[in-house]
């Protein structure tokens, strides 16, 4: 049997139940599109915030910008939203927006392949195909853990798990722990389990900035105060100012100086130790690596059973991590918190467009290129939202979803307004948009601030940053610009 004759024909396919997703489940149904559906591998959803359960995993943005602005919550009970609050909001949104019905849940897509002749998407999942007119991708970019090569883990005969997949039935009461990574999950979840294991050694490759947080509870006069929509515009708003002005010495990075000192001033605050304080000072300039925000974590490293060994870890024999300078400690469980494939992600290997003998990874080459970081050439009709060269790293990753999201369904009321059945952005303003994407990310402190870090591909291009003001962001994402593509018509497609 043809692949086509099970299969679903449906208008858009959404892949990924996160923040993202939800966001473009809800514009569809604002749009009048209602043939879709949302193809979600776990049996929840939540994306990132469904996944990641550490002990004190919490929002480093404001909530009150780290929300759809759409869907705004008056009763926030802090200024920076735990895991499980920011979880039940997007639930909640999906509800309040009566999503249910268009979310299939434990569906992965297998692969998605591009058909030239039908001018539609062929979806695989196990449960069934779908041919589908548009693709938009939300599968995130904090998705898939990376596991380091370490010689001997495979071995290792205690617990080991990484930091987006906690085992919560294991206990690590009065264990001896290592930490292998100290990026942003690691400094939330080492003081809230510093002072329950017996050890915990820390392992640190690269020091990160961090500086402090300005978290609390949200007071009753200030739920009050936010009840008024007016008063919520106006928090969001300064909050957005507030980040859009510190992004300003991400693309100046002579003018982090002022925000290193804070750090400086809370490391010296914090920790007197002076060899300590020597280890965890960062030697490139802040922003380079994302900024961390935390008040607790120089703190519980100066605890009399917490050490930093500053060198990384080079293998394990048995239950021994041997550091890069030779130290040998003995470990019950390793925790590691070393982050997530960014550039590399792994479901772009099972994307295939025009070109059906390369996937999308192949394509990518290692190095993630986009148009406006949403289309690419060769595959008509795919939207990727959160896609190459949109990381801010100084604002909501909320502000570039719902830009993205008004170009995708601009894209869609075009293509349904002057029936359009495929838009493929035009190899030459694809290569004119890199050139200067590239050109204006050399200045920026993810290229020039002197450290490596995510942000850096493994060709050593910067295919994640984004090097304009988000203001720019909303500016080039307001309207799809049908002239930077190719069209053709449905007519075409039924020929
Ligand atoms: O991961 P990371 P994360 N041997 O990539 C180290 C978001 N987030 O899970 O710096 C030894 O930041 C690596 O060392 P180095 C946020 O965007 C958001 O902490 O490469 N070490 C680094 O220290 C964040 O950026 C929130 O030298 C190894 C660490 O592991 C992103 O998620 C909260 C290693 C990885 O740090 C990922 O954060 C939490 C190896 N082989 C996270 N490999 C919010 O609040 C890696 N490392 C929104």
């Amino acid at each position: 049997m043809n692949a086509y004759e099970k299969s679903r024909e449906i208008e858009v396919v959404v892949v990924g139940a996160g923040v993202s997703g939800i966001g473009a489940a809800i514009k569809l149904l604002d749009n009048d599109i209602k043939d879709f559906v949302v193809l979600e591998k776990a049996d929840a959803l939540g994306g990132t915030w469904r996944d990641n359960t550490y002990p004190g995993c919490a929002c480093d943005v404001p909530s009150h910008l780290y929300s759809y602005s759409f869907a705004q919550k008056s009763d926030w009970t802090r200024m920076f939203a735990k895991q499980s609050e920011i979880l039940d909001y997007v639930k909640e949104t999906a509800s309040q927006y009566q999503l249910e019905p268009y979310i299939h849940f434990s569906e992965p897509v297998e692969s998605a392949a591009w058909d030239e002749h039908d001018m539609r998407w062929l979806v695989r999942t196990p449960k069934g195909n779908y041919r589908a007119r548009v693709l938009i991708s939300c599968t995130g970019y904090l998705h898939d853990p990376q596991i380091p090569n370490l010689p001997g883990l495979e071995n290792f005969p205690g617990k080991v798990f990484h930091s987006s997949r906690w085992d919560h039935a294991h206990d690590l009461n009065g264990e001896r722990v290592a930490v292998i990574g100290t990026g942003a999950s690691a400094i939330q979840f080492i003081p809230e389990i510093q002072s329950k294991v017996k050890s915990l050694t820390v392992y640190q490759r690269t020091p990160h900035w961090v500086l402090p947080k300005s978290d609390g509870k949200i007071s009753s006069f200030g739920h009050r105060m936010l009840r008024l929509p007016f008063v919520t515009q106006a928090w969001r708003k300064m909050l957005y100012t507030g980040f859009e002005t510190f992004g300003i010495g991400f693309r100046h990075p002579s003018l982090l100086k002022y925000a290193q000192r804070m750090s400086y001033g809370m490391m010296n605050r914090q920790i007197k130790d002076p060899e300590l304080r020597s280890k965890v000072t960062p030697n490139y300039t802040l922003g380079c690596k994302r900024v961390l925000l935390s008040n607790s974590y120089y703190r519980a490293l100066t605890k009399p059973n917490v050490e930093v060994l500053a060198t990384g870890v080079d293998s394990l024999r048995g239950r021994t991590l041997i550091g890069a300078d030779g130290s040998e400690r003995e470990i019950d469980t390793i925790i590691l918190a070393t982050g997530f494939h960014v550039t590399e992600q792994p479901s772009m290997a099972h994307v295939f467009g025009v070109d059906r003998q390369r996937s999308l990874s192949q394509v990518y080459a290692g190095s993630p290129e986009g148009y406006r970081g949403t289309t690419v050439t060769g595959f008509p009709n795919l939207f990727l939202v959160l896609g190459p060269n949109l990381a801010i790293g100084h604002n909501s990753a909320f502000v570039v979803i719902e830009s993205q999201l008004a170009y995708i369904m601009s894209a869609l009321r075009e293509m349904r307004k002057e029936k359009i059945a495929r838009v493929e952005v035009l190899r030459e303003v694809q290569n004119a948009y890199n050139e200067k994407v590239q050109r204006d990310l050399r200045g920026t402190v993810w290229n020039a601030g002197g450290c490596s870090s995510y942000y850096l591909d493994t060709n050593g291009r910067n295919s994640t940053g984004f090097p304009w003001s988000t203001l720019e962001m909303r500016r080039l994402l307001a309207r799809f610009d049908i002239g930077s593509y190719a069209t053709q018509s449905l007519k075409a497609s039924k020929k």
